[in-house]
């Protein structure tokens, strides 16, 4: 069953009925669509983009590349997808990886039930009918008994407040709401405001490109080399051989990727024997420096600092000029407990005379004027300005939509404390909505589709029981609550004002947003909550 003309809003007034409802067209939207179409329900995805790719469509910014191995961050779950496509690159760019899931998107047929365009504006659940209608910007209304939110943790994006923000004369963009158009930067002064994982991918391009680039960082980061490299022939028949091997791995590693931690204790061995490893895992590509560390750099202070000060110094060597080289050091906060952004020449692009770094901690930016950005002890004339400032992650996409449940409960309210589910799934009170997003410290794709599945499987349970809604009790959700903040308490993620805690977002409520399980543990509790007949679950 399908609409007939899926890339056109119906604004007639006519309420469409299917069996479920995705929100996003992204790597988890995708792969939900395909996985209940399977099953043989009647299925519509609406996204609000105009095209599929989730944040591999919104994020076009010079350098936008993955920091996961593109070997591991494909979908798994087709073997013919596996020996079809090849990459390029060991981490590959954005327009490589709009392309996959535009592949995707053809090769099983998707788009005819993914409507485009198409922005979910809310979502009331239905009590009596045990469905939920959707109504889409521009009127359109949808029913559902099952609603899954696709929407990704880093869709929504955020803009600090500035006052005169549309003052400025110049041009204006969000690294999140990039055009499809190259953007022509020579010649122009530039500034870029952040020095996130996405400013520092952008910053050595735009660099090179413009006339002057100022950098208004707030806050230093540890940055490490990403080592990307071409894939060559070679490499790419090994992994076409071998992607049973590589799942299997992602499957059984603490992050799903293909790094494991060093069981050993950064405090155990000597410093020679530290150091020695500290430079071998620095030399290889990604995460491995981080997520192939000793396994107590993320637990244990003075373990960390054994390999942040090595961070540090490599950045120290790299910046020419020791000022600015120790503007650039993290100081006040351990290494990892931020998402450690991948580089490739980043630290160099200090050392261009072309390159100013200005210190917004020490001077917070006041306003943007009409003809740039004014901090607190100077002005800095413009033509463009970059917002690298980053997203309302984990809840900010959900809660912009006004999502009702039982009673007509606002999910906005719910969550206004940070998220609150059992399993990172469903949430009490929202029964039949399912929150497809990997919210996980772990490989994107790879828990995405477990979850994905995890729904498919529930869903399918339902159909088959003949039973009409599931949510999970208030108690599985307050234990599965309890139980992540207890996790949490013993990383040093809560040491650090980060997105990870919702730091970013001024007057954001401190949580952990997200799971700090090892991947295979989230797993076992996903398999075991439906092995057990969805005991924690109110089923009707
Ligand atoms: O966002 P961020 P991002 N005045 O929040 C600054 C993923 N990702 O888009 O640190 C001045 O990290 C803010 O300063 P501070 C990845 O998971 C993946 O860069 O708050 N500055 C910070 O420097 C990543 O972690 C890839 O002091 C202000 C910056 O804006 C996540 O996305 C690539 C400010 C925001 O950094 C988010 O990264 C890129 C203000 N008022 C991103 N407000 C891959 O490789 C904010 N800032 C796959």
């Amino acid at each position: 069953m399908g609409n007939p003309h899926p890339q056109k809003p119906n604004g007639n007034g006519a309420v469409e009925q299917y069996d479920a409802i995705v929100i996003g067209a992204g790597v988890s939207g995708l792969y939900q669509l395909y996985k209940l179409r399977e099953m043989g329900l009647s299925v519509r995805a609406f996204e609000d983009a105009g095209g599929v790719g989730g944040t591999w469509y919104w994020n076009r910014y010079p350098g936008c590349r993955f920091d996961s191995e593109s070997e591991t961050y494909g979908y798994s779950w087709s073997k013919e997808l596996l020996q079809e496509w090849d990459w390029k690159e060991h981490f590959s760019g954005q327009p490589e990886n709009e392309r996959y899931l535009n592949y995707v998107a053809d090769k099983f047929d998707l788009r005819r039930d993914i409507q485009l365009n198409s922005r979910v504006s809310s979502a009331v659940y239905d009590e009596d009918a045990h469905q939920w209608e959707v109504q889409i910007e521009g009127g359109q209304r949808a029913r559902a008994q099952f609603l899954v939110g696709a929407v990704g943790i880093l869709s929504a994006k955020y803009t600090p407040p500035f006052e005169g923000i549309d003052s400025f004369e110049g041009l204006s963009f969000h690294t999140s709401n990039w055009p499809k158009e190259k953007v022509d930067f020579s010649g122009k002064r530039v500034g870029c405001i952040g020095t996130g994982a996405t400013a520092v991918q952008l910053i050595p391009i735009v660099a090179e490109e413009a006339g002057h680039l100022t950098v208004f960082q707030r806050t230093p980061n540890y940055c490490a080399p990403c080592r990307n490299s071409e894939v060559s022939p070679e490499t790419q028949a090994t992994w076409k051989a071998s992607y049973d091997e590589i799942h299997k791995r992602c499957r059984e590693t603490s992050v799903a990727f293909r790094h494991e931690f060093d069981p050993r204790s950064a405090l155990e061995v000597s410093e020679e024997e530290r150091l020695e490893l500290y430079e071998k895992l620095w030399m290889q590509p990604g995460f491995t420096k981080w997520l192939g560390n000793f396994h107590d750099i993320m637990t244990n202070r003075e373990a960390n600092e054994t390999f942040a000060e090595f961070v540090r110094n490599k950045i120290r060597e790299r910046v020419h000029d020791p000022e600015v080289a120790e503007l650039l050091v993290p100081k006040d906060h351990p290494f990892g407990a931020k998402r450690i952004p991948l580089e490739t020449h980043y630290y160099e692009a200090y050392n261009r005379d072309n390159v100013k770094l200005v210190d917004v901690h020490k001077a917070p930016i006041d306003r943007i004027t009409p003809k740039g950005v004014k901090t607190q002890d100077a002005e800095y004339e413009l033509d463009a300005i970059i917002y690298a400032t980053g997203f309302d992650v984990v809840t900010g996409p959900l809660t912009q939509i006004d999502i009702r449940g039982e009673g007509g409960q606002s999910f906005k309210d719910k969550w206004a404390n940070g998220p609150r589910t059992h399993l990172g799934i469903q949430t009490a009170g929202f029964p039949n909505f399912f929150i497809a997003a990997n919210s996980a410290f772990c490989n994107y794709t790879v828990c995405a589709e477990m979850i994905a599945e995890w729904i498919a499987d529930c869903i399918g349970h339902l159909r088959e029981k003949k039973l009409s809604s599931i949510a999970p009790t208030q108690q599985a959700e307050d234990a599965w609550v309890e139980h992540s903040n207890e996790l949490a308490s013993h990383t040093l993620l809560g040491d650090t004002d980060s997105w990870f805690m919702g730091a970013n977002i001024p007057g954001k409520a401190r949580a952990l947003l997200l799971y700090a399980n090892r991947a295979p543990e989230y797993r076992k509790k996903c398999q075991e909550a439906a092995a057990s007949g969805y005991k924690d679950f109110v089923l009707q």
